[in-house]
């Protein structure tokens, strides 16, 4: 049996070196050491031993036992970590791309400026305890409309011209301001939110006019808020995006959606109030239109107007970023030109 025990630990030698794989060592280790394999197998034969001889063996099997375990863990851990260094030779990146388009004049990507100025509205907001909303572009009559006590036939409907789907019944959102009708559905008062997102009419387009632009509406509704809080707040926002005052003037506007309603416009700083292309030479640009919010449409939030009131706002975003980064007009913003986008660094 000794020299049983010495021709299997012979095989073991030789045959570990084939071994290539962990399944095939996995395999191999059970040929030697599992339940069937081939020493518990000589063991089983020391039932015919003497009690000396008995103890003998048992003790060289037990050697050979620990030294097949210990060659089949270092061969094993050989083997992981040639697997590992192939795997690195297949699979491994170049990443000092980045310097080489560098050499070549190229640079990495940034943020677009339009980017850049939402996230900085949205972390001014978030700043000021708001919550951020988000409404459908495609959107039906009654959240762009009706319950923004906008009734089929008013001619306040033509104040934007509309992208109406073929069902007459959807259309693509004029202005954000349907994010105050979906806000009101899922917030009891007091409440104060803002919806950034895309809205689109079937404008004339000019230096200022895109027919996909980009708004911020916002929304507070509390108790004994007034136009004074509501003038303060506009003036802290814009100086808060400007991070430097700048001049503004409120001049009244009809939104039905809002009474009193204004619009508030800011000195361009394109050409610093003297004139130019983007504010048609009068010197100053519409920033936004904002209010009081109507009774009706707190109703249609099912906000008690007795008990509740608020102001609301919308606020042109595309004409935020031109001013900010001096650009003069704004198609360049959708134009998709990297010529142009390459101008600004990420954010
Ligand atoms: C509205 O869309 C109202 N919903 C705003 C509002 C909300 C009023 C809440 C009261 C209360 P207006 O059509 O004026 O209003 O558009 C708001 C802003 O969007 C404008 O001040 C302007 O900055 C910007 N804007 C309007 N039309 C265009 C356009 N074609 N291209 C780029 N910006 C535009």
């Amino acid at each position: 049996m000794v020299e049983q025990l010495q021709q299997m630990l012979e095989d073991f030698k030789t045959g570990i070196e084939k071994v290539q794989s962990l399944p095939d060592m996995a395999q191999f280790k059970a040929e030697y050491l599992g339940k069937k394999g081939r020493l518990k197998g000589l063991m089983a034969g020391m039932r015919d031993l003497s009690p000396e001889e008995r103890s003998s063996f048992g003790a060289k099997a037990n050697e050979a036992k620990q030294f097949m375990e210990k060659l089949i863990q270092e061969q094993s851990t050989r083997i992981e970590l040639e697997e590992i260094n192939s795997r690195l030779d297949k699979e491994w990146q170049d990443i000092s791309w980045t310097d080489r388009l560098k050499d070549k004049g190229q640079q990495a990507a940034g943020l677009h400026p339009l980017s850049s100025v939402m996230r900085g509205l949205e972390d001014i907001f978030l700043s000021m305890g708001f919550d951020i909303l988000d409404g459908p572009h495609i959107e039906d009559e009654y959240h762009n409309f009706e319950a923004l006590n906008i009734p089929a036939n008013h001619p306040a409907r033509d104040m934007q011209d509309t992208f109406w789907f073929q069902d007459k019944k959807h259309l693509l959102r004029t202005h954000t301001s349907n994010i105050q009708i979906r806000g009101m559905e899922q917030h009891k008062p007091p409440f104060k939110f803002v919806g950034p997102g895309k809205v689109f009419r079937s404008e004339a387009l000019d230096a200022s006019h895109e027919a996909a632009f980009h708004q911020l509406e916002g929304m507070m509704v509390g108790k004994d808020i007034s136009v004074s809080h509501m003038i303060h707040f506009l003036r802290t926002l814009l100086s808060e995006i400007f991070q430097k005052e700048i001049k503004v003037r409120l001049r009244p506007g009809f939104f039905p959606f809002v009474e009193p309603g204004f619009e508030l416009d800011y000195e361009c700083l394109l050409c610093g109030g003297t004139g130019c292309s983007v504010c048609k030479q009068v010197g100053w640009v519409e920033a936004l239109g904002c209010g009081m919010v109507h009774p009706n449409v707190l109703k249609a939030g099912n906000i008690d107007p007795r008990e509740w009131n608020g102001f609301a706002f919308g606020l042109g975003v595309d004409r935020l970023t031109m001013m900010r980064y001096h650009i003069d007009d704004v198609r360049h913003i959708h134009s998709g030109d990297l010529l142009f986008s390459q101008q600004f660094k990420a954010y």
